[in-house]
Protein backbone atom coordinates (compact mmCIF):
# COMPACT_ATOMS: atom_id res chain seq x y z
CA UNK A 1 0.00 0.00 0.00
CA UNK A 2 1.05 3.32 -0.98
CA UNK A 3 -0.82 5.46 1.34
CA UNK A 4 0.47 8.96 -0.03
CA UNK A 5 -0.82 8.02 -3.23
CA UNK A 6 -4.23 7.56 -2.08
CA UNK A 7 -6.26 10.92 -3.03
CA UNK A 8 -9.11 11.95 -1.25
CA UNK A 9 -12.01 14.49 -1.53
CA UNK A 10 -14.33 15.30 1.34
CA UNK A 11 -17.56 16.81 1.33
CA UNK A 12 -19.68 17.86 4.22
CA UNK A 13 -23.24 17.36 3.45
CA UNK A 14 -24.44 18.84 6.33
CA UNK A 15 -28.39 17.80 6.06
CA UNK A 16 -30.94 16.94 8.77
CA UNK A 17 -34.14 17.33 6.80
CA UNK A 18 -35.09 13.83 5.93
CA UNK A 19 -35.73 12.90 9.88
CA UNK A 20 -37.29 15.21 12.63
CA UNK A 21 -34.36 14.84 14.91
CA UNK A 22 -32.05 18.55 15.04
CA UNK A 23 -28.05 17.89 15.30
CA UNK A 24 -27.46 15.84 12.86
CA UNK A 25 -27.06 18.43 10.33
CA UNK A 26 -23.71 19.70 12.46
CA UNK A 27 -22.10 16.04 11.58
CA UNK A 28 -19.83 17.67 9.12
CA UNK A 29 -18.69 20.88 11.34
CA UNK A 30 -18.13 18.09 14.63
CA UNK A 31 -15.27 16.22 12.40
CA UNK A 32 -13.74 19.31 11.15
CA UNK A 33 -13.37 20.34 14.79
CA UNK A 34 -11.74 17.27 15.50
CA UNK A 35 -9.76 17.18 13.11
CA UNK A 36 -10.33 14.87 10.62
CA UNK A 37 -8.96 16.26 7.88
CA UNK A 38 -5.51 16.69 9.41
CA UNK A 39 -5.37 13.22 10.45
CA UNK A 40 -6.39 11.79 6.97
CA UNK A 41 -3.26 14.10 5.87
CA UNK A 42 -1.30 12.64 8.90
CA UNK A 43 -1.67 9.35 7.55
CA UNK A 44 -0.48 10.21 3.74
CA UNK A 45 -3.21 10.79 2.13
CA UNK A 46 -3.72 14.10 -0.71
CA UNK A 47 -6.33 15.22 0.71
CA UNK A 48 -8.84 18.05 -0.98
CA UNK A 49 -11.55 19.70 0.97
CA UNK A 50 -14.64 20.56 -0.87
CA UNK A 51 -16.31 22.39 2.14
CA UNK A 52 -19.69 21.67 3.25
CA UNK A 53 -22.44 21.68 0.46
CA UNK A 54 -24.84 24.78 0.23
CA UNK A 55 -28.39 24.86 -1.34
CA UNK A 56 -31.56 26.71 -2.05
CA UNK A 57 -34.86 25.20 -0.76
CA UNK A 58 -37.43 24.74 -3.29
CA UNK A 59 -40.86 25.98 -2.17
CA UNK A 60 -44.16 23.98 -3.04
CA UNK A 61 -42.87 20.84 -3.67
CA UNK A 62 -45.18 18.22 -2.05
CA UNK A 63 -45.56 14.78 -2.24
CA UNK A 64 -47.84 12.12 -0.04
CA UNK A 65 -45.88 10.89 2.96
CA UNK A 66 -43.02 12.33 2.05
CA UNK A 67 -40.90 15.06 4.38
CA UNK A 68 -39.27 17.77 2.88
CA UNK A 69 -39.10 17.24 -0.34
CA UNK A 70 -38.12 20.87 -1.56
CA UNK A 71 -35.17 20.32 0.55
CA UNK A 72 -34.24 16.65 -0.60
CA UNK A 73 -34.67 17.36 -3.71
CA UNK A 74 -32.25 20.60 -4.15
CA UNK A 75 -29.77 19.06 -1.50
CA UNK A 76 -29.41 15.88 -3.24
CA UNK A 77 -28.75 17.60 -6.67
CA UNK A 78 -25.76 20.01 -5.41
CA UNK A 79 -24.37 16.24 -3.69
CA UNK A 80 -24.39 14.63 -6.64
CA UNK A 81 -23.22 17.50 -8.91
CA UNK A 82 -20.38 17.47 -6.38
CA UNK A 83 -19.57 13.92 -5.97
CA UNK A 84 -18.84 13.78 -9.93
CA UNK A 85 -16.82 16.69 -9.47
CA UNK A 86 -14.83 15.35 -6.99
CA UNK A 87 -14.79 11.51 -8.71
CA UNK A 88 -13.57 13.13 -11.97
CA UNK A 89 -10.42 14.29 -10.20
CA UNK A 90 -9.26 10.84 -9.91
CA UNK A 91 -9.96 11.46 -5.45
CA UNK A 92 -12.00 8.57 -3.62
CA UNK A 93 -14.75 10.47 -2.47
CA UNK A 94 -15.42 10.81 1.05
CA UNK A 95 -18.79 12.68 2.20
CA UNK A 96 -19.60 13.47 5.74
CA UNK A 97 -23.31 13.33 6.75
CA UNK A 98 -25.90 14.80 7.67
CA UNK A 99 -28.39 12.00 7.36
CA UNK A 100 -28.47 9.27 5.10
CA UNK A 101 -30.96 11.27 2.94
CA UNK A 102 -27.00 12.14 1.15
CA UNK A 103 -27.24 8.56 -0.43
CA UNK A 104 -29.66 9.97 -3.18
CA UNK A 105 -27.11 12.12 -4.00
CA UNK A 106 -23.54 10.22 -3.48
CA UNK A 107 -24.51 7.45 -5.00
CA UNK A 108 -26.65 9.35 -7.91
CA UNK A 109 -23.01 11.00 -8.80
CA UNK A 110 -20.98 8.27 -8.87
CA UNK A 111 -23.37 6.41 -11.00
CA UNK A 112 -23.10 9.70 -13.21
CA UNK A 113 -19.28 9.63 -13.26
CA UNK A 114 -18.70 5.52 -13.09
CA UNK A 115 -21.07 4.10 -14.49
CA UNK A 116 -22.26 0.77 -13.26
CA UNK A 117 -21.13 0.31 -9.48
CA UNK A 118 -21.72 -2.12 -6.41
CA UNK A 119 -23.08 -0.81 -3.14
CA UNK A 120 -22.60 -1.64 0.17
CA UNK A 121 -25.56 -0.30 2.02
CA UNK A 122 -23.95 -0.88 6.10
CA UNK A 123 -26.97 -0.02 8.32
CA UNK A 124 -29.15 -1.37 11.06
CA UNK A 125 -32.04 -0.17 8.81
CA UNK A 126 -32.82 -1.10 4.98
CA UNK A 127 -34.07 2.83 4.32
CA UNK A 128 -36.09 0.85 1.23
CA UNK A 129 -39.39 2.35 2.20
CA UNK A 130 -41.16 4.08 -0.68
CA UNK A 131 -43.18 6.85 0.66
CA UNK A 132 -46.33 4.29 -0.02
CA UNK A 133 -44.68 2.21 2.52
CA UNK A 134 -42.72 4.36 5.14
CA UNK A 135 -44.39 4.23 8.43
CA UNK A 136 -42.68 7.81 9.20
CA UNK A 137 -42.63 9.76 5.95
CA UNK A 138 -39.09 10.66 6.41
CA UNK A 139 -36.81 10.28 3.68
CA UNK A 140 -33.51 9.17 4.98
CA UNK A 141 -35.66 5.42 4.93
CA UNK A 142 -35.84 5.92 1.45
CA UNK A 143 -32.81 6.34 -0.34
CA UNK A 144 -32.16 2.51 -2.08
CA UNK A 145 -35.84 2.28 -2.69
CA UNK A 146 -34.69 5.51 -5.09
CA UNK A 147 -32.19 4.34 -6.43
CA UNK A 148 -33.18 1.19 -7.74
CA UNK A 149 -34.08 0.16 -11.14
CA UNK A 150 -37.01 -2.03 -9.95
CA UNK A 151 -38.44 -0.25 -7.53
CA UNK A 152 -39.45 2.63 -10.38
CA UNK A 153 -42.63 1.66 -10.73
CA UNK A 154 -43.57 1.83 -7.46
CA UNK A 155 -43.20 5.68 -7.42
CA UNK A 156 -45.45 8.85 -8.10
CA UNK A 157 -43.54 11.21 -10.23
CA UNK A 158 -41.38 13.26 -7.64
CA UNK A 159 -40.96 17.24 -8.64
CA UNK A 160 -37.73 18.52 -8.21
CA UNK A 161 -36.34 14.89 -8.67
CA UNK A 162 -36.10 14.92 -12.60
CA UNK A 163 -32.39 15.09 -11.98
CA UNK A 164 -32.31 11.59 -10.05
CA UNK A 165 -33.17 8.44 -12.25
CA UNK A 166 -33.06 4.84 -10.29
CA UNK A 167 -29.49 3.63 -12.16
CA UNK A 168 -28.79 1.15 -9.67
CA UNK A 169 -29.97 -2.84 -10.29
CA UNK A 170 -30.89 -4.40 -7.39
CA UNK A 171 -28.16 -6.91 -7.63
CA UNK A 172 -25.62 -5.01 -7.61
CA UNK A 173 -26.89 -4.21 -4.07
CA UNK A 174 -26.08 -5.84 -0.63
CA UNK A 175 -26.92 -4.86 2.76
CA UNK A 176 -24.98 -5.60 5.96
CA UNK A 177 -25.85 -4.73 10.06
CA UNK A 178 -29.47 -5.22 9.44
CA UNK A 179 -31.40 -5.64 12.21
CA UNK A 180 -34.54 -3.20 12.51
CA UNK A 181 -36.51 -3.82 9.21
CA UNK A 182 -39.69 -2.37 8.35
CA UNK A 183 -42.50 -5.24 7.05
CA UNK A 184 -42.46 -4.01 3.46
CA UNK A 185 -39.04 -3.63 3.09
CA UNK A 186 -38.96 -7.41 4.25
CA UNK A 187 -40.98 -7.68 1.71
CA UNK A 188 -39.17 -6.02 -0.97
CA UNK A 189 -35.95 -7.65 0.09
CA UNK A 190 -37.44 -11.43 -0.45
CA UNK A 191 -39.97 -9.97 -3.79
CA UNK A 192 -36.38 -8.73 -5.35
CA UNK A 193 -34.03 -11.55 -3.45
CA UNK A 194 -31.95 -8.69 -2.39
CA UNK A 195 -28.38 -9.71 -0.97
CA UNK A 196 -28.96 -8.63 2.98
CA UNK A 197 -26.68 -10.03 5.71
CA UNK A 198 -28.13 -9.14 8.95
CA UNK A 199 -26.56 -9.67 12.75
CA UNK A 200 -27.60 -13.54 12.60
CA UNK A 201 -25.49 -14.04 9.40
CA UNK A 202 -23.18 -11.95 10.93
CA UNK A 203 -22.86 -14.49 13.93
CA UNK A 204 -23.18 -17.20 11.74
CA UNK A 205 -20.43 -16.86 9.54
CA UNK A 206 -18.26 -14.06 10.89
CA UNK A 207 -17.88 -10.73 9.64
CA UNK A 208 -14.90 -11.70 7.15
CA UNK A 209 -17.23 -13.78 5.28
CA UNK A 210 -20.36 -11.79 4.96
CA UNK A 211 -18.36 -8.88 3.95
CA UNK A 212 -16.92 -11.16 1.27
CA UNK A 213 -19.71 -12.84 0.52
CA UNK A 214 -21.68 -9.81 0.33
CA UNK A 215 -19.09 -8.32 -2.70
CA UNK A 216 -18.89 -11.26 -4.95
CA UNK A 217 -22.89 -11.13 -5.14
CA UNK A 218 -22.70 -7.37 -6.06
CA UNK A 219 -19.05 -7.86 -8.12
CA UNK A 220 -18.93 -11.00 -9.08
CA UNK A 221 -16.05 -9.72 -11.72
CA UNK A 222 -14.28 -7.63 -9.63
CA UNK A 223 -14.75 -5.39 -11.79
CA UNK A 224 -17.31 -2.37 -10.66
CA UNK A 225 -16.31 0.47 -8.54
CA UNK A 226 -17.43 0.07 -4.95
CA UNK A 227 -19.33 3.21 -2.66
CA UNK A 228 -19.63 1.88 0.94
CA UNK A 229 -22.49 3.80 2.35
CA UNK A 230 -21.71 3.73 6.37
CA UNK A 231 -24.66 4.46 8.52
CA UNK A 232 -23.05 4.79 11.82
CA UNK A 233 -26.19 3.41 13.66
CA UNK A 234 -24.96 0.36 11.97
CA UNK A 235 -22.61 -0.12 15.33
CA UNK A 236 -24.13 -0.92 18.08
CA UNK A 237 -25.99 1.58 20.32
CA UNK A 238 -23.38 1.24 22.57
CA UNK A 239 -20.29 1.61 20.19
CA UNK A 240 -21.94 4.87 18.80
CA UNK A 241 -24.52 6.13 20.88
CA UNK A 242 -24.89 9.75 19.43
CA UNK A 243 -27.61 9.01 16.38
CA UNK A 244 -31.17 9.32 15.46
CA UNK A 245 -32.61 5.59 15.86
CA UNK A 246 -29.93 3.72 17.83
CA UNK A 247 -30.52 0.11 17.77
CA UNK A 248 -29.01 -2.16 20.38
CA UNK A 249 -27.13 -5.64 19.22
CA UNK A 250 -25.63 -4.47 16.39
CA UNK A 251 -22.07 -4.41 14.58
CA UNK A 252 -19.06 -4.03 17.44
CA UNK A 253 -16.37 -1.03 16.13
CA UNK A 254 -14.20 -3.77 14.57
CA UNK A 255 -16.68 -5.86 13.25
CA UNK A 256 -17.14 -1.89 11.36
CA UNK A 257 -13.54 -1.13 10.38
CA UNK A 258 -13.15 -4.87 9.40
CA UNK A 259 -15.80 -4.00 6.29
CA UNK A 260 -13.95 -1.28 5.27
CA UNK A 261 -11.06 -2.95 5.44
CA UNK A 262 -12.12 -5.92 3.08
CA UNK A 263 -13.61 -2.87 0.78
CA UNK A 264 -10.16 -1.38 0.93
CA UNK A 265 -8.29 -4.32 -0.06
CA UNK A 266 -10.93 -4.74 -3.40
CA UNK A 267 -8.71 -1.32 -4.74
CA UNK A 268 -11.93 -0.13 -6.15
CA UNK A 269 -13.45 1.45 -3.42
CA UNK A 270 -14.56 5.04 -4.97
CA UNK A 271 -16.68 6.64 -2.38
CA UNK A 272 -18.04 6.48 1.08
CA UNK A 273 -20.68 7.97 2.92
CA UNK A 274 -20.50 8.46 6.98
CA UNK A 275 -23.61 9.66 7.79
CA UNK A 276 -26.41 9.79 10.52
CA UNK A 277 -23.53 11.17 13.76
CA UNK A 278 -26.21 13.59 15.70
CA UNK A 279 -23.64 15.31 17.97
CA UNK A 280 -26.19 17.14 19.67
CA UNK A 281 -27.39 13.62 21.21
CA UNK A 282 -26.29 12.29 24.44
CA UNK A 283 -23.29 13.34 26.88
CA UNK A 284 -19.83 14.94 25.99
CA UNK A 285 -18.56 11.54 26.33
CA UNK A 286 -21.06 9.85 24.28
CA UNK A 287 -20.17 12.46 21.65
CA UNK A 288 -16.60 11.78 21.90
CA UNK A 289 -17.15 8.03 21.50
CA UNK A 290 -19.16 8.00 17.90
CA UNK A 291 -16.88 10.17 16.60
CA UNK A 292 -13.67 8.36 17.45
CA UNK A 293 -15.63 5.15 16.14
CA UNK A 294 -16.52 6.91 13.28
CA UNK A 295 -13.06 8.46 13.03
CA UNK A 296 -11.57 4.58 12.97
CA UNK A 297 -14.05 3.49 10.20
CA UNK A 298 -12.93 6.45 8.31
CA UNK A 299 -9.38 5.71 8.52
CA UNK A 300 -9.89 1.95 7.39
CA UNK A 301 -11.40 3.52 4.39
CA UNK A 302 -8.85 5.49 2.83
CA UNK A 303 -6.57 2.35 3.47
CA UNK A 304 -4.81 2.41 6.86
CA UNK A 305 -4.20 -0.57 8.51
CA UNK A 306 -4.48 -1.96 12.08
CA UNK A 307 -1.36 -3.91 11.15
CA UNK A 308 0.37 -0.81 11.14
CA UNK A 309 2.49 0.59 7.90
CA UNK A 310 6.06 0.76 7.81
CA UNK A 311 8.16 4.08 6.67
CA UNK A 312 7.89 4.39 2.85
CA UNK A 313 10.62 3.69 0.62
CA UNK A 314 13.08 2.54 3.83
CA UNK A 315 13.98 -1.09 4.65
CA UNK A 316 16.14 -0.56 7.34
CA UNK A 317 15.91 0.94 10.82
CA UNK A 318 18.65 4.08 11.22
CA UNK A 319 21.62 3.38 13.17
N1 LIG B 1 -37.26 2.47 8.68
C1 LIG B 1 -37.57 3.68 9.37
C2 LIG B 1 -38.14 4.73 8.42
O1 LIG B 1 -38.38 4.46 7.29
C3 LIG B 1 -36.35 4.21 10.11
C4 LIG B 1 -35.18 4.59 9.26
N2 LIG B 1 -34.16 5.17 10.10
C5 LIG B 1 -32.84 5.11 9.85
N3 LIG B 1 -32.41 4.50 8.73
N4 LIG B 1 -32.02 5.58 10.61
O2 LIG B 1 -31.10 4.19 8.55
O3 LIG B 1 -38.36 5.85 8.82
MN1 LIG C 1 -29.56 4.66 7.05
MN1 LIG D 1 -29.95 3.39 10.13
Amino acid sequence: LRRSHNKVGVLGVPFDKGQLKGGVGSGPEAFRKLGLIEELRGLGCDVKDFGDVRYEQIEGLTVKNMTALGHVAACQKEVSDSVVRILNEGRMCLTIGGDHTCGIGTIDGHVKAKGNIALLWVDAHADLNTNATSPTGNVHGMPVALLAKELSDYWPYLPGMDWQQPRLSIRNIAYIGLRDIDSYERLVIDKFAITAFGMEDIERYGIIEVTNMALRRIDPNDSLPLHVSFDIDSLDALEAPCTGTPVRGGLTLREGIQIMEESYRTQRLSAVDLVEVNPRLGSPADVRITLEAAKHIIRAAVGYSRRGHSPENVSDLPQ
